[in-house]
């Protein structure tokens, strides 16, 4: 988008300079590269690259079952989440680095978690969402941060049991017309926890979201590391033949109050930064 003419290239680097080390810009930045992916037993979903960029705003789009990303409506598609196995895990580079910001979660874990209807199709959470078939795809993983993606601190084994939303004005959880609505900000983190949303409906939930598209945040004061580039997630075997364990990501994103700067420029970058020294070689002759 960025690559039409020297002029817009200057344009870009400009932006992108200005922009670091903090970029308070409303646009949620999100996991740019899979660095490794090892499945582990799993035969489903090993297509690691659908855990970059932002998750998708309807889940089954182009299907009869299309419906918007909701509380209870978390993707499914292969081309939406990863999965990984026993023994499998995937490491991610962002595309920014979350910067270590006190008072605020960092970095945000989009999975496939969801709330089970009561109500369907109204949208009404059980009193109990801890009781099983409450919710769904809510799994643990364990989490290491990297700020040069070599070095790994280990944050332990997190439980991943916030839902997505993708929206935040929809009158139904599973709308497929998009048309009018408000997209969420995947680069708002909020406060709330799996059991604030206990016997709530639709409507109520999105109050406790507000722009927020919901997600399980991750603090990085504990850390000690000034800034995260790198993420990974593994999941253990439980050496138990008779269970499958699984998790599912969607995507991981940075809060837009703790967003810095590229974490390695992309070859294109390189080359436009070239470019622009170029020009300005030029402008100053
Ligand atoms: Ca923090
Ligand atoms: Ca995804």
């Amino acid at each position: 988008m960025c690559l039409h003419s020297p002029k817009t290239t200057g344009f870009c680097i400009l932006a992108l300079v200005v922009l670091s080390p903090l970029n308070h810009s409303a646009a949620a930045t999100f996991a740019s590269a899979v660095v490794a992916y090892e499945p582990g037993l799993t035969s489903n979903a090993l297509n690691p690259e659908a855990a970059l960029g932002q998750p998708g705003l309807v889940a089954g789009e182009g299907t009869q079952f299309a419906g918007i990303l909701s509380p209870f409506n978390p993707h499914y598609e292969a081309d939406q989440i990863v999965q990984l196995g026993e023994g499998g895990s995937i490491t991610l580079q962002l595309s920014r680095f979350a910067v270590t910001t006190t008072g605020t979660p960092e970095i945000g874990f989009f999975t496939n978690a969801g709330i089970s209807d009561t109500s369907w199709p109204e949208g009404i959470a059980g009193d109990n969402l801890e009781l099983p078939g409450a919710t769904f795809g809510i799994d643990n993983a364990l989490l290491e941060v990297s700020a040069d993606g070599a070095n790994w601190i280990n944050l332990g084994i997190i439980r991943f049991d916030q839902p997505s939303s993708a929206f935040t004005n929809a009158t139904s959880p599973y709308q497929s017309d998009t048309t009018g609505l408000i997209p969420a900000d995947f680069g708002i983190p909020h406060n709330n926890a799996l059991a604030d949303y206990s016997g709530n409906d639709w409507s109520t939930m999105r109050g406790l979201l507000g722009n927020s598209a919901g997600g399980t945040w991750i603090d990085l004061d504990s850390t000690g590391l000034s800034r995260v580039g790198w993420i990974r997630l593994s999941l253990a075997s439980d050496d138990n033949e008779d269970t499958q364990l699984s998790f599912e990501l969607d995507a991981v994103s940075i809060a837009s109050s703790a967003t810095g700067g590229l974490v390695i420029p992309e070859p294109s970058v390189i080359a436009m930064l070239f470019t622009l020294t170029g020009l300005l070689a030029r402008r100053r002759r």
